[in-house]
């Protein structure tokens, strides 16, 4: 699914550049299907790429190996989130063969837009659309409740909660997130179906409806998703760091706190998505302080991890490298979310590329560089080898260098008042003489595009040829060291004993070595 996200990307980002030129690969991009391409590009990015790889993948994987346990507390509800998910799959590519083809009224589906397929002439796009996204939502509780089950119940022995390692609580409380936000989309959801099956006009004004009320439910499950994806990317990036800096994590439970404290404050932000659609001063006041005020837990956090890195012997193994670039590539998204937060500089950048940027430069590095810093990193664990560090760093500096290629202009288009969602930017005059940003953009993206095939590669070579490893590669102190290297049926050979915390590097009683298991005595 990265692949065709990916390769909507690119059908969409060459149409900006050299609008109505075929593209190369595929044809000429039609105006509707410019629409439906972005909407589906965000649609699959953050809901079919996102969630599975971070969540799913990564903490149905690291989840149970980290705390000690041999499985899943609920194997078969695994089982079956895995088989809705891909039903999900299934519906959701369905919709590009439908006649009308697939949704494009945007990946937010606001009404009045998706409430009446008559506006944008799609009809089972847009129901098959709101059908994938509730089974995905399905399949995504089911492996909430697991993960939750899984780290109340099946801990090792001597695991207590401020002994799990920062990524297992991450991925509980983003799981946590998700169930307590998902509930009023359902509902907005169902009602936004029964408006355009039986036109029953929850939010056509025509019919006595209000499509503000659709905006209200979708962000309030929509902003909470954001830290839905965030959380478990800032979990793999703490992993790491201690590890390639030989120190401590610092602040461990001041990373856990402030991240309940954002996860909390992530419920009442929501409105800063409604600062230009006539909402009420008097209220758009509260969410901008609120919004603002987020920021400060996850300042924090990354101050945190700045200052693991202080002073410690640093490895750049490929793993190091991406997690170092997650956190610099985030950085930029964070700063900037702070001028959309506030609502009189949200005015003017609303709906401009300024904010396209923003959201990329938050959302790029949480699905891709931090699930390439846990892939480099645990892949020695899932199968017994090392990938090539050479190669590695090949993809490393495409990657970055493209990605800040593509989105770096971005800011500078929007603040020139370029609107997002624009089929042909040529047809404005006063855009034209910065057209050459959108060409510079679009070599980034195809450059970067390029910059995946030696991952790819890599990554199926080193099934056979990468360099085999034993257990505990990297000298690191968590239990998924301990199990074998791939873990077998069971996951461990005995079931560990935890005697401490998960980041003991350097410690001053050590002598011989600069580190210890979690499971050692
Ligand atoms: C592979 C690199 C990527 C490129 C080149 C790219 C490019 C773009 C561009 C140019 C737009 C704006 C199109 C327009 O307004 O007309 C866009 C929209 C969007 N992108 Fe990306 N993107 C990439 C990766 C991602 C990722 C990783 C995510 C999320 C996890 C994401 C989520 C979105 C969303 C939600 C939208 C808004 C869609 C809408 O307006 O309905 N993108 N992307
Ligand atoms: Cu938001």
């Amino acid at each position: 699914m990265a692949i065709i996200g990916g390769y909507l990307a690119y059908l969409f980002r060459y149409q900006l550049a050299f609008p109505n030129e075929p593209v190369p690969g595929y044809g000429l991009v039609g105006p509707d299907q410019y629409n439906s391409f972005v909407t589906m590009h965000g649609t699959i990015m953050v809901f079919w790429v996102a969630m599975p790889i971070l969540l799913s993948g990564f903490g149905n994987f690291l989840l149970p190996l980290m705390i000690g346990a041999g499985d899943m507390a609920f194997p078969r509800l695994n089982m079956t989130s895995y088989w809705v998910f891909f039903l999900s799959t299934v519906v959701l590519l369905l919709s590009f063969f439908v006649p009308g083809g697939s949704f494009s009224g945007g990946w937010t589906i606001y009404p009045p837009l998706s409430a009446s397929p008559g506006y944008t002439g799609v009809i089972w796009g847009g129901h098959l659309w709101i059908l994938a996204v509730a089974l995905e939502f399905t399949s995504m509780l089911m492996g909430g409740i697991n993960f939750l089950t899984t780290t109340v119940a099946m801990r090792a022995k001597g695991m207590g909660l401020f002994r799990l390692p920062i990524f297992v609580w991450m991925i509980n409380i983003a799981s946590i997130l998700f169930m307590f936000s998902v509930g009023p989309l359902i509902a907005g959801a169902f009602m936004l179906l029964a408006d355009r099956l039986f036109d029953v006009g929850f939010y056509l004004p025509a019919s006595g409806g209000d499509p503000l009320l659709f905006q209200h439910l979708f962000w309030f499950f929509g902003h909470p998703e954001v830290y839905v994806l965030l959380l478990p990317a800032l979990g793999i990036i703490a992993e790491i760091f201690p590890v390639f800096s030989r120190k401590p994590l610092f602040g461990y439970r001041t990373i856990i706190y402030s991240t309940l404290v954002a996860g909390l404050l992530s419920f009442i932000v929501w409105a800063h998505h409604q600062f230009i659609s006539g909402i009420d001063p008097r209220l758009a006041a509260p969410f901008s302080v609120t919004t603002i005020l987020i920021s400060v837990p996850f300042a924090i956090t990354l101050f945190a991890f700045i200052a693991t890195l202080w002073r410690g012997s640093i490895r750049l193994t490929t793993s190091m490298l991406f997690a170092l670039g997650m956190l610099a590539e985030f950085l930029v998204g964070g700063v900037t979310g702070i001028f959309n937060g506030s609502t009189a500089a949200d005015i003017y950048i609303h709906d401009t590329l300024f904010v396209v940027a923003h959201f990329h430069y938050t959302l790029f590095p949480v699905t891709f560089i931090a699930t390439f810093a846990g892939i480099y990193y645990w892949y020695p664990k899932m199968f017994g080898r090392f990938m090539n560090e050479t190669w590695g760093k090949v993809h490393f500096w495409i990657t970055i260098i493209g990605f800040n290629a593509v989105f770096l202009p971005m800011f500078a288009f929007g603040l020139a008042g370029h609107q997002r969602r624009i089929f042909d930017p040529t047809l404005f005059d006063y855009l034209q003489p910065y057209q050459y940003l959108h060409v510079i953009a679009t070599v980034g993206l195809i450059v970067m595009l390029a910059g995946q095939i030696p991952f790819i590669i890599n990554f199926f070579a080193s099934l056979s040829r990468g360099k085999v490893v034993d257990r505990n590669p990297w000298l690191a102190n968590t239990l998924e060291w301990l199990a074998p290297s791939p873990p077998g049926h069971g996951n461990f050979d005995q079931e560990p004993v935890v005697q401490r915390g998960p980041y003991e590097y350097s410690h001053p009683l050590l002598k011989e070595r600069d580190w210890i298991s979690q499971g050692e005595l």
